[in-house]
């Protein structure tokens, strides 16, 4: 790939401002999540062994209160390190003048420690996929006793279907890139399955489901492994952890890593959930977190993989219709492969929801 010397120059300014003197060898690009841009940068220190940070530039389209986003970070990876001494954690670099960020035009720049591990977007090793479930039940249980109210929403509204839903209304009204027409059986679809896409959300404004500090990207490449022994490290990308429900953090989490394809799979007819992915993720993470759960969240757990799946489908087409200004994308119809790809695995889930159940309800009596 070809380097823009002006990022490079860009990235070593930044990395100085976070307090880092060592000798800078350059940076590379690392392929990481759908919205903000991540970069590994490498330094020579006074030995000559080598050492690497996460340089991240912000998408503020996305995140319209870095500051407060960092605010959250900084509380809640500091409460996580202090029960965590000794082991692999994640930490954000202050500037001169303590701040975890450092803001330059338009540009919103952060720095972390480089943890050597491996991700995975899709899973064969239901050992990994345990460690998985475990890591992200932990990681609510370890900010089970994080005063909540002190975190504001990065993304107001981010999990509450309901408004998604209209928002996606709005966009298929506005029509601004004139691709509706050409979509129709998807947003008929869509709009077919809004009550029950719609049934975490009104539980909770129903005041049936506790709000909880929960993680709410928990796609299962945001956990980092341990290249040797595949035990999960460190959970990551903490931008939108804030104030929700239970069923987001699960939903999720199966949504992405029980496909049996990766989420923009263009060939719709290999998507499906794998049953076995299920059932490792749902053993990890109820080990965690069933003692804590009411009935009425174990009720939400499999209709939330559902849920979690329609949302996004919603929130994918409704950036299609608008001209691709939210997620990354790498072709004109990126995110309307990625809408089919979700849409496929609504069905799939829908048919599967009765076993889905029984899984949980298992994995919750084997937990307490
Ligand atoms: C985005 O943060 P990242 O890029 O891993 C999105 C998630 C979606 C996901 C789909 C802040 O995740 O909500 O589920 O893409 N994050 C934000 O891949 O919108
Ligand atoms: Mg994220």
């Amino acid at each position: 790939m070809e380097r823009s010397v002006s990022l490079n120059e860009k990235l070593e300014e930044v990395c100085r401002l976070f307090r880092i003197e060592y000798e800078y060898l350059g940076y590379e690009t690392i392929q990481m999540g759908n919205v903000n841009q991540t970069y590994k940068v490498n330094f020579r220190l006074p030995d000559g062994n080598k050492k690497s940070f996460l340089v991240q530039n912000v998408n503020t389209y996305a995140f319209r209160n870095p500051v407060g986003l960092m605010d959250n970070i900084d509380k809640v990876t500091e409460h996580i390190r202090a029960k965590k001494s000794g082991k692999c954690a994640l930490h954000f670099h202050h500037t001169a003048d303590r701040k975890t960020y450092v803001i330059d035009g338009k540009n919103f720049w952060r720095m972390t420690n480089y943890v050597p591990s491996v991700t995975y977007n899709t899973v064969q090793d239901m050992n990994v996929v345990r460690n998985a479930g475990k890591a992200f039940g932990g990681f609510q249980m370890d900010l089970a006793d994080f005063d909540i109210s002190t975190l504001i929403e990065t993304i107001p509204n981010f999990h509450n279907t309901r408004t998604r839903y209209e928002a996606f209304k709005k966009a298929v009204r506005e029509d601004k890139t004139g691709r509706a027409e050409s979509v129709r059986e998807e947003i008929d679809y869509l709009l077919s399955v809004q009550e029950d896409a719609c049934r975490l959300t009104d539980l909770y404004l129903a005041g049936k489901l506790p709000l909880r500090v929960t993680h709410n990207d928990t796609k299962i490449n945001n956990v980092l492994f341990d290249p040797q022994t595949n035990d999960a490290l460190v959970v990551v990308d903490l931008d939108t952890v804030m104030p929700g429900l239970m069923g987001h953090d699960f939903g999720d989490a199966i949504r992405f890593a029980a496909n049996a394809v990766e989420e923009d799979c263009p060939d719709v007819s290999k998507v499906h959930l794998n049953m076995d992915v299920f059932k490792a993720f749902a053993e990890g993470f109820l080990e965690k977190t069933a003692k804590t759960m009411t009935e009425t969240e174990v009720e939400t757990l499999a209709p939330s993989c559902f849920v979690l799946t329609a949302e996004l489908a919603t929130r994918f087409l409704a950036d299609y219709l608008d001209g691709d200004l939210y997620f990354k994308t790498n072709s004109p119809d990126h995110n309307l492969v990625r809408t089919r790809c979700q849409i496929a695995l609504c069905k799939d889930m829908m048919a599967r929801m009765q076993e889905m159940d029984e899984t949980v309800r298992a994995c919750v009596a084997a937990a307490k």
